[in-house]
């Protein structure tokens, strides 16, 4: 048996190294040339955990660590540099207007970090659409903030975690998400965060944009865009929020047959600054609230016409003489969103008629 050159073996040892450092050199290399993405945890599914594999519901929210939720998803390394923070951990149905510009001063101070190429938030999806639209409205860079979230807790079969985890951060390191507004991405889709929302208690397709339609898909490690939001967001907005430490205040009444004044009197002596009226059909007024509404309008309170039907327009002076009764028409967002909107607006100005056109701008 012939025996390699004495001299021959430290060469193929040397090759071998040689390669293996080349390898680790362009592994390296490339990793480097990855966007940087920081993932902002507040809590929810996402971060949720079941008693069992089949536990999808009756699960405990907000339990697992930013860190955790990202050694699960080692793929991550593939796509973006990723920096973990918990800003939060919490059930999203706690969510307030605190956390808002905390979360918000947060990612508008990252952002304008070099060495910060875009941002995840993931999130609970219960009021997952409110922020995402809170942020849509304030945000002051043209770079990626995707927020995620998740109908199953990790600890579930075929938790959609994740999948929704890995898709975000590469959607928050592409360049086609670049100017896009604040993205909301779940089930392999994207949306826009104005016009999304939950549509489902518990199923994996829950985020849906009726009608106006999401922004597109990611398939295949690759984003996929087929529309652009018409509106005005991020560094295109009026909205200022860093000098701002609460919010005023705004509530919303939900309309029905039968309803009386009550629920509107008692916010109004709670001192809401302004109502959202989430009116039946096209944002009627039932007329036994009227008077109610008129009365808390004479005392200052900015009031909205909204719909609880979800989509369409409500029409200024249509259901209502709204230049009569001095109130605003919140085309077509539902009414959390109208809220949002509604909060922003008051911190710019009382005036029905600029708070008019601002539904009309955003
Ligand atoms: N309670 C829900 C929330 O935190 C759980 C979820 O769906 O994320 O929004």
């Amino acid at each position: 048996m012939s025996h390699p050159r004495p001299h021959a073996f430290p060469t193929r040892l040397m090759q071998a190294l040689l390669a293996c450092s080349l390898l680790l050199g362009n592994a390296a290399q490339a990793a480097e040339k990855l966007a940087h993405v920081t993932i902002l945890a507040t809590g929810g599914t996402i971060a949720g955990s079941g008693a069992t594999s089949t536990t999808t519901v009756g699960y405990t929210a907000a339990t697992v660590g930013v860190d955790r939720l990202i050694q699960a998803v080692p793929e991550l390394a593939k796509v973006a540099q990723v920096k973990g923070e918990q800003v939060f951990q919490i059930a999203s149905e706690n969510m307030s207007n605190e956390h808002w510009l905390t979360l918000a001063k947060r990612v508008n101070t990252l952002l304008a970090q070099p060495d910060v190429d875009g941002i995840v938030i993931t999130h609970g999806t219960d009021t997952l659409e409110e922020t995402a639209y809170f942020l849509d409205l304030v945000v002051k860079s043209r770079k990626p903030v995707v927020v995620v979230g998740a109908m199953r807790p990790g600890t579930a079969l075929s938790a959609d975690g994740p999948i929704n985890l890995y898709n975000a951060v590469l959607l928050a390191a592409s360049q086609e998400a670049i100017g896009k507004g604040v993205l909301v991405a779940l089930n392999d889709q994207i949306h826009a965060a104005r016009d999304v929302t939950k549509t489902n208690t518990s199923t994996l397709d829950s985020f849906k944009t009726p009608e106006l339609g999401m922004l597109g898909y990611i398939q295949g490690n690759k984003p996929y865009f087929y529309h652009l939001s018409a509106r005005q967001h991020t560094v295109d907005t009026e909205f200022d929020i860093s000098q701002l430490n609460i919010l005023p205040q705004v509530d919303i009444v939900y309309g029905y047959a039968n309803m009386g004044p009550a629920a509107l009197n008692a916010v109004v002596a709670a001192g809401a600054k302004g109502v959202i009226h989430a009116g039946v059909g096209d944002g009627s007024l039932a007329s036994k609230v009227v008077p109610a509404l008129s009365a808390a309008r004479k005392q200052g309170v900015l009031i909205v016409r909204a719909s609880r039907v979800g989509q369409g327009i409500v029409a200024r002076n249509g259901e209502a003489n709204d230049d009569e009764l001095d109130f605003v028409a919140a085309d077509t967002l539902n009414p959390q969103k109208a809220r949002i909107l509604l909060m922003l607006a008051l911190t710019r100005t009382t005036d029905s008629k600029e708070i008019q056109r601002i539904f009309y701008r955003y």
